[in-house]
């Protein structure tokens, strides 16, 4: 028991002051930084990677621009979607959406979140996908409105493997 009450004369008064003070700061670093870690891993918060497709255009031409399109499995996209037509357009990819995990979809004041199979665009409508491949391949895309798809109104989807190893 005498150890105990002698401690205090071998190890001063400011090094016991510091030995609290280090082991405060050390739990103050691990639980703050541990969220932060968190967040960047976690994919759904992710900057997500931009891309555009056009559903027809100005002329009224019967095509997706651009008609082929690259994702990557493993990231984060935010697919741009819009009708600068007078006509209504789907973007229907069924074997495309069975390969993404879907987050979310906005368009105008509202967002719809999980699976999404195919979307319809009202001329001059706006829609944002929000997504993350999961499985590489390379998949059909048409407008599924009556004869636009014979007229030429295609494209090709592909998903890519994961460029680096995660
Ligand atoms: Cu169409």
């Amino acid at each position: 028991m005498s150890r105990f009450y002698l401690q205090p004369l071998f190890y001063p008064r400011w090094l016991h002051q510091l030995f609290w003070l280090i082991l405060g700061l050390l739990l103050v670093f691990t639980l703050g930084s541990t969220p932060l870690a968190m967040a960047a891993t976690d994919l759904t918060h992710q900057t997500p990677i931009e891309v555009k497709v056009s559903l027809g255009d100005s002329t009224n031409a019967l095509r997706f621009v651009p008609n082929q399109l690259q994702f990557e499995a493993g990231k984060r996209h935010k697919l741009l979607l819009s009708n600068p037509s007078t006509l209504k357009h789907y973007f229907t990819a069924k074997d495309f959406a069975g390969s993404i995990w879907s987050q979310k979809v906005e368009a105008g004041m509202v967002e719809v979140k999980g699976a999404i199979n195919d979307l319809e665009l009202k001329p001059n409508a706006m829609a944002e996908w929000v997504f993350i491949p999961i499985k590489s391949g390379i998949y059909e895309l048409h407008c599924s409105v009556p004869g636009h798809s014979e007229a030429g109104m295609t494209g090709t989807l592909t998903i890519t493997a994961p460029k680096s190893p995660t």
